[in-house]
């Protein structure tokens, strides 16, 4: 009796699996240039993910310190979008979401907003429910990364076109 119900279980396991898998989001990676920024901003790299409730950006910065402000941006066809302002505090990270028109920017809640900041991993990030984009959220959302540090700063204009998964 103990196989056939094992096989039973395993069966109902990947019935489970498959029809509990979400839709699968669509991620993308894009190597930037390197060497046009100061070392603690000059992303080499940008990833994301946009899945059906959150957004997720990555950038690689091998010569990361506690400098700078990372802005994570996204946008639909019309340039209305969200920006996520990230800086070093304390021993992580502290961000702020922003909802953005073509000509300007205003702060709003996003409960729920993750960002990190990882020095010795070379790796700023954030995690944004898709919920904080206060309207109907888009196919597709047009993602990219700008660094700062002062007067300097690393936006090489990479995008990445993600469907939401
Ligand atoms: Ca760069």
């Amino acid at each position: 009796m103990r196989r056939p119900l094992l096989t039973l279980a395993a069966a109902a396991a990947a019935l489970v699996s498959l029809t509990a898998a979400p839709a699968h989001a669509e991620s993308g990676h894009k190597d930037t240039t390197v060497g046009d920024a100061p070392a603690a901003i000059d992303i080499t790299a940008i990833d994301a993910t946009n899945a059906v409730r959150r957004v997720k950006i990555k950038v690689t910065v091998p010569g990361l310190t506690t400098a700078g402000t990372f802005t994570f941006g996204y946008e639909g066809r019309t340039y209305d979008g969200m920006a996520i302002d990230v800086r070093h505090r304390g021993s992580g990270a502290s961000a702020k979401a922003f909802r953005c028109g073509e000509e300007s920017c205003a702060k709003v809640a996003c409960r729920g907003l993750q960002a990190r900041w990882d020095v010795a991993g070379h790796v700023v990030s954030v995690s944004v429910p898709q919920r904080c984009y206060p309207g109907p959220v888009p196919e597709t959302w047009s993602i990219n990364a700008h660094a700062d540090l002062g007067k300097e700063y690393d936006s090489d204009g990479t995008r990445l076109r993600l469907r939401r998964g």
